[in-house]
């Protein structure tokens, strides 16, 4: 390996010992961008890949609340900075009681090159906090809210850093968000915060554009293979946000949903969760239970079976894991290979372990497309929902649309040409990955040592 590379990597590691996903994310990101690297010597000469690693800022809070009893809670928030080369750093906010500072951190790394995939002027960055929002009241949201963001509201704007949701955060809490940040401030800058309501300057298609934009890739890829999408069977892991998106499009597309797991297992819909009613209930069981999809099968009487996940089932052609990360370990991504299926598309960010996703991308005949280029289309919208704050207009759901469907056709071609450049073949792993890191890198080498 190029020694600057892995003298990097082996920094990174020593100093980030106890930041498993974010030393991960790193040794995935810099594994594809050796040849970059290679053909770049003025990388090591003004120390990119060292800088790259090093996020600009990150601030940990304090976030204190009081619960409906009177008692009070203390968690822990944090917002990292990660890289505003491209423009103001831009990412979601994630509250789960498992999110700490690694979390954060790849995170924030991830963001800052699936956000030079899209095209627009967004850096990276990331925040959240420890803080469960399971079985929490609306009022407890609120207050929540509310400390958050008395503790954030200076470090943010919309020309600086501009949250938006990730899971745990919704239009709800963003909502509660940002009229926390306007009773501070005292401005009307809704550009600072996306994924809002619609009556306060959110976009048309903002809720839907992850799933969306997962499922125009995956039309790529299929046009690539000489495929098509009509009829097409796909397996989904989770059913938060992005799922529903899933869901919604492929029906529109002819093709349906038909497995869908959650923490407690999984369910298998052979008619695919393709009609008006089952899709509104995938988004009534986020709403109201996200730890299990079994009430799913109940009310519609498909098969149910629990504490497992359906990573290698047959009777699939498309895979796309949309929950969390390290979702598919090395043992499942075992099981996705005997089963044939010809479509690992990844959604979530990080799905795949480094090593599952190194077995996966050996296999011959398997398609795999990184979760950075896929659900690109997420934060893609929000970049449009900055543009629409900023011109003062609303722009349609066709006129939204359609830049997100070329965005994606977009990024798609280029992750494939990047590759077809550096002579990998279809290899859209490397590709984004190179891909993403040559513009940000480009734009650090132009504007000096920072
Ligand atoms: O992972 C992601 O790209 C997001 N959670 C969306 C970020 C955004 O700023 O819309």
């Amino acid at each position: 390996m190029n020694k600057y590379l892995s003298n990097v990597i082996e920094d990174t590691k020593r100093k980030h010992a106890s930041e498993p996903e974010f030393v991960q994310t790193v040794e995935d990101v810099f594994s594809s961008v050796e040849p970059l690297v290679n053909a770049h010597p003025e990388y090591e000469k003004f120390d990119i890949l060292g800088r790259m690693v090093e996020p600009e800022r990150m601030f940990i809070f304090r976030v204190v609340w009081m619960d409906d009893n009177g008692e009070y809670h203390t968690n822990r928030g944090w917002r990292c900075q990660f890289n505003g080369a491209l423009g103001p750093y831009k990412g979601g906010l994630r509250f789960q009681k498992n999110v700490n500072e690694s979390i954060i951190k790849f995170l924030g790394f991830e963001q800052t090159f699936k956000n030079a995939l899209t095209g627009l002027p967004i850096g990276g960055g990331k925040g959240g906090s420890d803080f469960d929002p399971a079985g929490k009241s609306d009022a407890e949201i609120l207050r929540f809210c509310q400390s958050y963001m008395t503790a954030l509201y200076r470090y943010i704007g919309p020309d600086v850093d501009v949250p938006a949701g990730d899971m745990g955060v919704g239009k709800r809490e963003i909502g509660y968000l940002f009229g926390q940040y306007r009773r501070l401030k005292g401005v009307w800058e809704n550009g600072v915060i996306t994924g809002k309501g619609l009556s306060y300057g959110g976009s048309l298609i903002r809720p839907e554009a992850t799933g969306y934009g997962a499922v125009y890739y995956l039309e790529e890829v299929l046009e690539h293979e000489n495929d098509s999408i009509e009829g097409k069977r796909i397996g989904v892991s989770g059913f938060g946000n992005v799922a529903w998106g899933i869901m919604k499009k492929a029906t529109q597309l002819g093709a349906k949903v038909t497995y869908v797991s959650g923490p407690d297992g999984y369910f298998y819909d052979p008619d695919g969760v393709s009609t008006e009613e089952k899709i509104s209930f995938i988004e009534h069981m986020r709403a109201t239970d996200p730890r299990h999809c079994k009430p799913y099968a109940d009310k519609f009487g498909v098969e149910f079976v629990p504490g497992t996940k359906f990573w290698g089932v047959k009777d699939v052609d498309v895979y796309m894991p949309s929950a969390v990360q390290n979702d598919v370990t090395l043992e499942w991504a075992e099981k996705i290979l005997e089963s044939g299926v010809k479509y690992y598309i990844e959604v979530a960010n990080m799905p795949t372990t480094n090593e599952a996703l190194a077995a996966l991308r050996r296999k011959e005949g398997l398609i795999v497309a990184p979760s950075k280029a896929v659900n690109a289309g997420g934060v893609g919208v929000s970049a449009l929902e900055m543009s629409q704050n900023s011109e003062r207009l609303v722009w349609s759901a066709k006129e939204v649309d359609e830049q997100l469907h070329r965005m994606m056709k977009n990024i798609h071609d280029v992750s494939m040409k990047t590759a077809e450049e550096f002579g990998l073949g279809y290899d859209l792993v490397a590709g984004g990955n190179i891909a993403g890191f040559k513009k940000v890198a480009e734009a650090m080498l132009e504007q000096g040592v920072f």
